[in-house]
């Protein structure tokens, strides 16, 4: 079998990578991985590292990138797929570093799909979603923060992916029907 296809899709929080990571593997046959849900299962696993994931992500911060790219190793050997889009990864150039020293061999990168979206849009959304969510970090003060790591470390590894021409920018702001609409034709283009 060749190596593994991987699409990285990135964003605010709340941008909708979720909402269409679930439409691009209905419709296109990856396999979606999002870091973040894999760390809060790690979290909630009982796992030596739940107390430091906890606390990351309540704080808005990045977990070191050993505990997730072995996470997301894991998931991808576990699965008999052969397409996959990690949700809300590499959100640092350590991330991304790592990633490449440890992955960059056992699969073909396809590019970024990110998604671009106002603070004021993504802010509704999220304290919108936090009643129901039950998620430690969807109340006002985490989200701040959120925002300040989105600005100051995960902007710039879509820069880095766009000056090598990888890098797909989708506007996040419409409904997610219209979203949708973009991000098809972006698959249809790419890769089929
Ligand atoms: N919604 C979605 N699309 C919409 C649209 N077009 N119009 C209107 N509403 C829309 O959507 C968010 C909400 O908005 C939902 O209610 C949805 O219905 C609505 P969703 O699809 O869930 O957006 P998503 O971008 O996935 O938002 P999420 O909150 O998951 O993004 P984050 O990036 O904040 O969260 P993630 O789970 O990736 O990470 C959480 C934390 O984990 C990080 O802050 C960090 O502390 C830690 N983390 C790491 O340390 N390392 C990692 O590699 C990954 C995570
Ligand atoms: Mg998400």
């Amino acid at each position: 079998m060749s190596k593994p296809l991987v699409v990285f899709v990135l964003g605010g929080p709340g941008a909708g990578k979720g909402t269409q990571s679930e439409r691009i593997v209905n419709q296109f046959d990856f396999v979606h991985l999002s870091a973040g849900d894999l760390l809060r299962t790690e979290m909630n696993s009982g796992s030596s590292n739940g107390e430091m994931i906890s606390s990351m992500i309540k704080e808005g911060k990045i977990v070191p990138s050993e505990v997730t790219v072995r996470l997301l190793e894991t998931a991808m050997k576990k699965s008999d797929k052969n397409k996959f889009l990690i949700d809300g990864f590499p959100r640092n150039e350590e991330n991304n570093q790592s990633w490449e020293r440890e992955m960059g061999g056992k699969i073909n990168f396809g590019f970024v799909l990110y998604f671009s979206v106002s603070e004021e849009e993504l802010e509704k959304r999220l304290l919108n979603r936090g009643q129901t969510s039950g998620r430690s970090d969807d109340n006002i003060a985490s989200i701040k923060k959120r925002f300040n790591t989105y600005k100051e470390s995960t902007i710039p590894v879509i820069e880095y992916y766009a000056k090598q021409g990888k890098a797909v920018k989708i506007n996040g702001e419409k409904p997610v029907e219209e979203v949708w609409e973009e991000v098809k034709k972006e698959f249809v283009t790419r890769d089929g």
